[in-house]
């Protein structure tokens, strides 16, 4: 196939790699509707893709991932920065001209027997002066129809380059070489310690190796969009953040954006796309996992999604859960690792229908409260099995999602998962207080990451596994931000949807009823409601924050509501050990708010 572009970076880029990896043939992708459905229909004679049934999911596939390759590995993770310091305490390193020789070593051959895609694509709306445009070389049919959906695959991005001569390389290998006439698996990976995802922040290059899995395989994503763009970001002045983006208007018609900053599998998709309870009130989804931001001319912070389409979490989304997200899937869908059903349609738990049985996401027969041979429920679908699903397709899609120029961003939410400590919702007093929060929210750990461990964990703006540089740095560079943008910045509110009681159960609904919170904030934002002072923040009035219709008993609501000031000391202690290994490079703006959070839990 010859090469549909002259530019000669690019063409040597890809020379290059070829000779590298030498795979049987190059095919240079094109992002249209023919390439999907021909790359579908050889996944599915080759047994790696399963044609849904056309009737009740059209267009749509399942796929099973080998059972050791199931979500992001944090562990394999990389900032390969020149110099050691600028990867900082929250990232691993290994200094990238040894990096390079060892991958280098596993890329050699590393395509034998199989295609080599080329993927010309655009993070951002195309030929926006915010969008990155990007080339993702991958030997994974599955990454192409992936990236499809989740970023802007077209010829058109090839002009651009033409044009500019500039883009973000992304190398991406399954590493699983085949020898002629071996049989491929199903889902082709390699052993966790041959899986590097790799990143080159001087050069804004990526390389992956050994895993086909979300984050670490589709590298527009997490990799380009966070851990790259983060690094351009702080140094070009704008801002790149794991945040879903929400317009929330009143009943009135004025309109607030919302950005929020929750760790992986922790409530951004279900929030992005939020069914209010509150009357008059709706939610319009832009973004449900990263927002890109940048001051616009009138000194407000402006946010575009760099992203197409959704990789949701599957398990617990539900026509009571998260209606939109079920209808953005209802066609054109891709499902990694759910149950089958014999009707060839998908199920996962928590779906909120009934499953007789089906294939489990390891391949095997499956009925529902089957057991392991110690005791424990076998789950049909897997913890992080997921679904992309095109943006344009969900209902509430905000018209305005792909306005190059962005929405104006009212309000900054930061949280995480904690089942005990954190009350429901509580103001920052100010943007360098609101920083505080964001720089030290901690949350459990989900099933988005497989190496996070089962400890309570600090996860800075969510941000922990993608700040491609040092997180000091990140956090100075959110305060400068804030310095930028003065009295323009966003209001800073911190949640927790997540709190049980002694017995395990939700003290709060959550989903829906979290717009109740929302609009909270809104009305702070407009001075329609006061607010109670706390060591820790600004908490909501009794009976500013509506709870009508709600069965919530007082002395739930007074646990939602309650600020322990000894377990906050606590909390304060751990944050201090944990930002000690930021050395000289804390801000001193985080060792102010420290002090003075300090003396208001003292008082
Ligand atoms: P990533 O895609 O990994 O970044 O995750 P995410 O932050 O988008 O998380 P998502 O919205 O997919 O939610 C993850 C899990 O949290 C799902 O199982 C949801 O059902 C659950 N969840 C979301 N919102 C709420 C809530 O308000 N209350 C409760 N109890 N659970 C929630
Ligand atoms: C996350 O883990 O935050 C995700 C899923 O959004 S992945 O694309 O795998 O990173
Ligand atoms: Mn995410």
């Amino acid at each position: 196939m010859s090469a549909p572009t002259t530019n000669k970076k690019l063409l040597d880029w890809v020379a290059e790699i070829t000779a590298m990896c030498t795979p049987d043939q190059v095919v240079w992708c094109d992002g249209s509707k023919e390439e999907y459905d021909r790359l579908m229909g050889e996944m599915v004679a080759s047994g790696m893709a399963i044609k849904l049934n056309e009737e009740k999911r059209p267009n749509s596939y399942a796929f099973n991932s080998d059972p050791s390759d199931v979500a992001r590995v944090e562990n394999r993770t990389y900032i390969a920065s020149v110099k050691e310091e600028d990867a900082g305490p929250t990232n691993n390193w290994i200094d990238p001209v040894e990096l390079k020789a060892t991958m280098s070593e596993l890329y050699k051959g590393c395509m034998k027997g199989r295609t080599m895609y080329v993927i010309p694509f655009s993070m951002g709306p195309i030929g926006s002066p915010i969008a990155k445009n990007a080339i993702e070389i991958s030997d994974s049919p599955y990454v192409v129809v992936n990236m499809h959906i989740m970023a802007r695959v077209s010829t058109e991005v090839l002009r651009l380059i033409e044009k500019n001569d500039d883009f973000i390389p992304c190398l991406h290998s399954v590493g699983a070489p085949l020898e002629p006439g071996q049989e491929d698996s199903r889902w082709p990976c390699a052993p966790i310690e041959k899986k590097y995802i790799a990143h080159f922040p001087e050069e804004n290059l990526i390389w992956s190796y050994g895993s086909g899995y979300g984050g670490n395989a589709l590298l527009g994503k997490k990799c380009l969009a966070l851990r790259i763009a983060s690094n351009m970001a702080r140094h070009e002045g704008w801002m790149a953040e794991h945040m879903l983006i929400l317009r929330f208007t009143s009943p009135e018609g004025k309109k607030y954006h919302i950005a929020a900053a929750f760790p992986s599998a922790c409530g951004k998709t279900n929030l992005a796309m939020l069914q209010s309870t509150v009357p008059g009130w709706k939610v319009e989804t832009i973004g449900d996992d990263i927002a890109w931001m940048k001051p616009g001319p009138d000194g407000r912070l402006y946010a575009i999604n760099p992203e197409a389409g959704f990789f949701g979490v599957a398990p617990g989304t539900s026509e009571a859960s998260n209606p939109m997200a079920l209808a953005s899937c209802a066609r054109d869908a891709i499902f990694t690792n759910v149950v089958v059903t014999p009707d060839l349609d998908v199920w996962w738990e928590d779906m909120g229908v009934e499953c007789e049985g089906g294939t489990d996401w390891k391949n095997n027969p499956w009925k529902p409260g089957m057991k392991d041979k110690d005791g424990n429920k076998i789950k049909g679908a897997h913890p992080n099995s997921r679904f992309t699903a095109r943006a344009e397709l969900c209902p509430v899609i905000c018209p305005d999602w792909e306005d190059p120029a962005g929405v104006p961003i009212d309000i900054f939410v930061f949280g995480g998962k904690r089942t005990s400590v954190m009350p429901l919702v509580h103001e920052a007093f100010s943007f360098e207080q609101g920083i505080y929060m964001g720089a030290t929210a901690s949350s459990e750990p989900t099933a988005a990451a497989l190496d996070v461990g089962a400890k309570l964990r600090f996860d800075p703006f969510a941000m922990t596994p993608f700040i491609g540089y040092h997180a000091g740095d990140y956090m100075q560079h959110w305060f400068d931000m804030g310095e930028t943008l003065g009295d323009k910045a966003p209001r800073c509110f911190y949640v927790n949807w997540f709190r049980k009681t002694d017995d395990g159960k939700w003290l709060w609904p959550g989903f829906g009823e979290n717009s109740r919170v929302l609009k909270w904030m809104c009305d702070r934002v407009e001075g329609k409601v006061g607010a109670r002072e706390t060591p820790i923040g600004l908490m909501p009035i009794d009976g500013e924050l509506t709870l009508d219709g709600l069965d919530i008993p007082a002395s739930d609501w007074a646990e939602l509501m309650k600020v322990d000031a000894e377990a906050f000391k606590a909390t304060l202690a751990d944050a201090k050990d944990y930002l000690a290994k930021f050395g000289a490079k804390l801000p001193a703006k985080m060792k102010e708010q420290m002090a003075a959070l300090e003396k208001r839990l003292e008082a």
